[in-house]
């Protein structure tokens, strides 16, 4: 099979035109990982799969809606894009800008972006601002923008971007051969909970897929609007990625969760930290702290038997531990220095 991007591959459920100019850096049908430990570590005879969107050419699932929206971007004549970002978002704008051979400007909360991701926007050559402010904030400022100024906003209140992102429900399905019971997902803006339920559902009208699978949200403890149904002010997490206090699609992902007959729930850093590690060491699969999210979820809401025996999961795993090398660094031991003899090394190895 020739891989020429989601907008190629899924064209047909897509709002594209033979005049749409196709920007496109090969992104999507990213692994769908059978984690047999992970499962077990549940019980049940439950089968879970993780969705390996680290795999994408930006590192994150963001390249999936981002495709689509600068493309549109470009269609509609646009110059520049603009976005606010807790770092993925804006990596993959100033990737596919660049690409596109457009402008990007990027507004990130400062302080609280992962390197890697900041290195990313940075290289890629967008006009990055780091505001005195969280990512809430930032989101404001850059709506307002939007709204004067010849700017294309590409935040998910840009409607492409779910477009775009629905592909990957689309491509669970196609890997499985059917929709899992359960679908597994960090939140944070909750625009990715939001297109993937879209696209189950679309699937499944276009007989593509016999069921639905319920869709279940995981939120940080320090930055849970959704779960406590109130804006958090000051938002905390280490999963930086997710540090967000009043999400922009709130309403669709609670509209997502209650027709999919699914729930939100709250998993502590420490539960994230601890999911985090068992990825890396027990299945071989780094991602970034907010990705650990879910599999956080996955061993909190197991223990509490809210899946049923022999029950499919999926897991979407949003980012690629590379971007936060910081976090991977701080989670494990520091390794030892020593002498330059084989001696030392061996004493040192416990060999
Ligand atoms: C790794 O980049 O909001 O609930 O500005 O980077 O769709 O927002 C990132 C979000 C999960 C949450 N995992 O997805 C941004 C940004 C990772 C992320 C999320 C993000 P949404």
């Amino acid at each position: 099979m020739v891989w020429a991007g989601v907008v190629a591959h899924y064209r047909a459920f897509l709002p594209v035109s033979d005049r749409t100019p196709i920007v496109t850096l090969q992104e999507g049908w990213t692994p769908l990982l059978e984690a047999p430990r992970l499962a077990e570590a549940v019980g049940e005879g439950l089968r879970v799969f993780l969705k390996c969107e680290g795999f994408n050419p930006t590192g994150s699932f963001k390249d999936r809606g981002m495709t689509l929206a600068i493309s549109k971007a470009l269609e509609a004549g646009s110059r520049a894009v603009l976005c606010a970002s807790t770092g993925n978002t804006s990596a993959s704008a100033a990737a596919y800008a660049a690409r596109a051979g457009l402008r990007a400007f990027v507004l990130v909360p400062k302080g609280a972006v992962a390197i890697g991701k900041l290195s990313q926007a940075l290289i890629h050559g967008a006009s990055v601002l780091m505001l005195e402010g969280g990512f809430d904030a930032a989101l404001a400022i850059v709506k307002a923008i939007a709204e004067t100024r010849p700017v294309t906003l590409v935040n998910s209140i840009n409607p492409y971007r779910l477009d775009g992102q629905k592909t990957a429900a689309y491509e669970v399905v196609d890997q499985l051969g059917q929709a899992p019971d359960y679908h597994l997902i960090p939140v944070g803006n909750a625009g990715n909970i939001t297109a993937y339920w879209r696209g189950y559902q679309e699937y499944h009208r276009a007989g593509r897929a016999a069921g639905l699978p319920r869709m279940v949200g995981f939120q940080a403890a320090g930055a849970a609007p959704i779960v406590e149904n109130r804006v958090i002010p000051e938002p905390k997490t280490v999963a930086t990625a997710i540090r967000i206090g009043n999400p922009a699609n709130w309403q669709a992902a609670v509209a997502a969760v209650r027709e999919s007959q699914g729930w939100v729930q709250a998993v502590t850093d420490e539960e994230i930290l601890q999911a985090y590690r068992h990825l890396a060491r027990e299945e071989g699969v780094f991602v970034e702290p907010a990705s650990a999210a879910a599999a956080a979820g996955l061993l909190k809401a197991g223990k509490e038997g809210r899946f049923e025996p022999g029950a499919t999961l999926v897991l979407t795993l949003t980012g690629h531990g590379l971007k936060d090398p910081e976090s991977a660094l701080g989670a494990a031991t520091r390794p030892p220095t020593v002498p330059a003899t084989l001696e030392a090394v061996l004493a040192a190895m416990g060999l």
